[in-house]
C-alpha cells in the first residue's frame, strides 16, 4: 500500500493523533515523543539532484509562464477538463485565468515552481504541478515552505504512476532554492494528516441551486419558503464596513498577524507586499458592475474602519475570493458562482478577555461580531451575483456557521505537511471525524 507515499518524508502511521487531539484527550507517551522538526536527515542544495527526474517516452517537461497570457491559457484549458470533481461528477472546479495567476504568481514566486508535461509529439499540455514560497508557523516554530497546489493529469493519463513524478520533480526544483519543507491540502487521504476541515454551505440562490440538484428541497420544506429563509437584506449593515484600499494595507497585516498568532498552525503573512498581493492586486479593473464584481476579480476585500477620524484604526478585516464550478449536467446552466471565505481578522478576539468578564463573555463578543461581518459577506457576495457561499470548519468559523445557515456538504479539505514531524495540532479536526 502506498508505495510512492512510504517513501516519502512524512508521518507514515495513521491519524491516532489526531483522534485523540479532536477528542481532547492527552495523546499517549508513545504516540509522539519526538520534537516537531525535519523527518529526513538535513540536506545541503549542493546535493540535490541537478537533472530533471525522467519521464516516460513520448513526454517531456515544460515550465509554463503564467504571466503569458497563452501559457496560462493551456494551465486553464487542462484544469478546467480534468482537474477536481465532486464524487458524482456534476460539478468540476472552474479556475479562470485571471484566477491562475493571483494564485500562482504572488510576490517572490518561483517561475520554474510551475511545471508541466507535454506530449512530445504535438506538444499538448498533460500534467501540471505548481509550487509558490510562502513561510508556514507551527506552534513556535516557523518554516520556509512550498505550498504545492494544482496537481492534475489529463484524464487518459491517470493510474500510470505519473503524479509521483511530477511531486518528486517539484520536490527537487524547491529543494535547488534551500527549501525542504511544504504544505498542501487534497480532498484525499493520504499519509498523514494533520488536520481536516469539512466544507460548508451557504445557499444564496436557492432557486438556482434546487434546479442544478446542488441543494435538496427538505421533505416538508419548499422551494419558496428556502427563498425566504436565505433572503439578504439590500445593504451591510456592520457600521463603517467597506471595500478595503492600499491605504489599509499596513494596518491589515497588523491586524492578522495578531489575529492568525491565536492559531497553532498559521500560513503566515510577513509583507505588505504580500498583503497587496492577496487582497488588493486580484480585485480585477474598471467599475463595479451589480451581478458580477469589476472585471476578472477574483479576491473581495473588505474592512471596518473605527468611527474616530484621528487614528483611521482598522479593526476588522473580511476576504473572499471567487472559484466558479463548472456545472456538468445541467442543460441551462454552466456556471455555480461560488465564493470562498478567504482570511479574516478580527481585533473582537484580541482585547483581555479577563477585564471585560471573563472567557464566556469575551466568546460572545467575537461570535457576535463574526456573525455580522459574515452576513455582510454574504450581502457583498449576493449583490456580486455569487450563487454560494462556502466556509470550511476552521479558524473562529464555528462561532457563526449555523447562525449564518451554512449547511454541511460532501467534501472535506485534508491538510498536509510535507518533511515535518509535529505533535497533533489543536482543534485542526474540530467537529470531523472521517479520517
Ligand atoms: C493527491 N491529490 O496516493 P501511493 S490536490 C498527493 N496528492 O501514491 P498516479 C496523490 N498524492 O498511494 P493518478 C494525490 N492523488 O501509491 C493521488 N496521489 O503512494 C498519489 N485528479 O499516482 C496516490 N488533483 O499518477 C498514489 O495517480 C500515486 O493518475 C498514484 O494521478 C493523481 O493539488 C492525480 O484531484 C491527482 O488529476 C494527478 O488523479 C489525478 O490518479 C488527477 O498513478 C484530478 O499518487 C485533480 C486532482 C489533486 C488536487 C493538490 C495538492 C497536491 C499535493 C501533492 C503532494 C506534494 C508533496 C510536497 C512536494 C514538495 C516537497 C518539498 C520540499
Ligand atoms: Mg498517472
Amino acid at each position: 500500500e502506498h508505495k510512492f507515499w512510504k517513501t516519502q518524508p512524512v508521518p507514515q502511521t495513521l491519524s491516532e493523533n489526531l483522534h485523540r487531539a479532536s477528542r481532547g484527550t492527552v495523546p499517549p507517551a508513545s504516540a509522539n515523543q519526538e520534537p516537531d522538526g525535519p523527518i529526513d536527515s538535513v540536506k545541503d542544495v549542493a546535493d540535490v539532484r541537478k537533472e530533471p527526474l525522467p519521464l516516460p517516452k513520448g513526454y517531456e517537461w515544460c515550465t509554463p509562464d503564467i504571466t503569458i497570457d497563452e501559457e496560462c491559457k493551456e494551465v486553464q484549458t487542462l484544469l478546467s477538463e480534468n482537474y477536481v470533481e465532486d464524487d458524482d461528477a456534476s460539478f468540476r472546479l472552474h479556475y479562470s485565468k485571471e484566477f491562475l495567476h493571483w494564485a500562482l504568481a504572488p510576490p517572490e514566486y518561483v517561475a520554474d515552481w510551475h511545471l508541466g508535461v507535454r506530449q512530445t509529439s504535438n506538444k499538448k499540455l498533460v500534467a501540471f504541478i505548481s509550487g509558490i514560497p510562502l513561510s508556514t508557523r507551527v506552534r513556535d516554530h516557523t518554516i520556509k515552505t512550498a505550498e504545492i497546489n494544482f496537481l492534475v493529469t489529463h484524464k487518459k493519463l491517470r493510474s500510470k504512476r505519473l503524479a509521483p513524478v511530477l511531486i518528486k520533480e517539484v520536490t527537487r526544483r524547491v529543494n535547488l532554492k534551500g527549501v525542504w519543507q511544504a504544505v498542501y491540502t487534497a480532498g484525499v487521504v493520504l499519509p498523514t494528516p494533520i488536520g481536516v476541515c469539512r466544507y460548508y454551505h451557504r445557499t444564496l440562490n436557492p432557486v438556482k441551486l434546487v434546479d442544478i440538484g446542488f441543494t435538496p428541497v427538505r421533505r416538508g420544506d419548499t422551494v419558496s419558503r428556502m427563498v425566504r429563509r436565505f433572503g439578504l437584506p439590500a445593504s451591510t449593515s456592520t457600521p463603517n464596513f467597506r471595500e478595503m484600499c492600499k491605504e489599509d494595507i499596513p494596518q491589515v497585516l497588523d491586524l492578522m498577524k495578531r489575529y492568525m498568532a491565536r492559531f497553532e498552525l498559521e500560513q503566515k503573512f510577513d509583507t505588505e507586499e504580500e498583503i497587496e498581493h492577496w487582497f488588493i492586486s486580484g480585485r480585477g479593473t474598471g467599475e463595479y458592475v451589480k451581478g458580477q464584481g469589476r472585471k476578472g476579480q477574483v479576491a473581495w476585500a473588505y474592512v471596518v474602519e473605527a468611527s474616530d477620524p484621528e487614528t483611521h484604526r482598522i479593526t476588522d478585516f473580511m476576504s473572499f475570493y471567487s472559484l466558479p464550478s463548472l456545472i456538468m449536467k445541467h442543460a441551462k446552466h454552466k456556471d455555480l458562482g461560488t465564493a470562498y471565505l478567504f482570511y479574516y481578522a478580527t481585533d473582537a478576539a484580541l482585547s483581555s478577555s479577563s477585564s471585560q468578564g471573563g472567557e464566556e463573555k469575551a466568546k460572545e463578543r467575537l461570535s457576535k461580531r463574526l456573525n455580522s461581518l459574515v452576513n455582510d459577506c454574504l450581502i457583498v457576495a449576493k449583490d456580486a451575483g455569487f450563487d454560494v457561499f462556502n466556509a470550511l470548519t476552521m479558524m473562529d468559523n464555528n462561532l457563526f456557521l449555523n447562525e449564518q445557515l451554512f449547511g454541511p456538504g460532501d467534501g472535506y479539505l485534508v491538510n498536509y505537511l510535507y518533511n515535518w514531524r509535529s505533535a497533533p495540532i489543536d482543534g485542526a479536526a474540530d467537529g470531523v471525524d472521517v479520517l
